[in-house]
């Protein structure tokens, strides 16, 4: 369901080393246990940095709310808010981090600090 071009894309970015088909991006294996792709939606609570993108891309959670940031990338990533109201710092690559939500209601959009071009938004509600 992914749009594997804008994937490659991303990979080209990244790395350069596009040619290879996405098995260049994911070369590094992480050994994300369970693998079970699609359906994270059990929890939340959690954001989820894979090919340079968070997922969901907009994410509604309640005032204070923990939320969990997994990063299933090899790159490490940040996830960094514009008001700066929160921010995991660096959550090295297969690693993950825990922030806590905002207590006031509000839309917060987010970057990661190394790569700016990643954005998506933190709603509290
Ligand atoms: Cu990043």
């Amino acid at each position: 369901m992914s749009p594997v071009t804008s994937v490659r894309l991303r990979c080209a970015v990244a790395g350069a080393l596009l040619t290879l088909t996405l098995g260049a991006c994911s070369s590094s294996h992480s050994a994300s246990p369970g693998g079970a792709g699609g359906s994270a939606a059990s929890s939340g609570t959690r954001i989820t940095i894979k090919n340079f993108q968070f997922q969901p891309a907009d994410l509604t959670v309640p005032p204070g709310q923990s939320v969990t940031v997994v990063n299933e990338d090899s790159t490490a990533h940040t996830v960094t808010a514009d008001d700066k109201s929160f921010d995991t710092k660096t959550i090295n690559g297969g690693a993950s981090a825990t922030f806590t939500a905002p207590s006031t209601p509000g839309s917060h959009p987010y970057i990661c600090s190394i790569h700016q071009y990643m954005h998506a938004t933190l709603t509290v509600s």
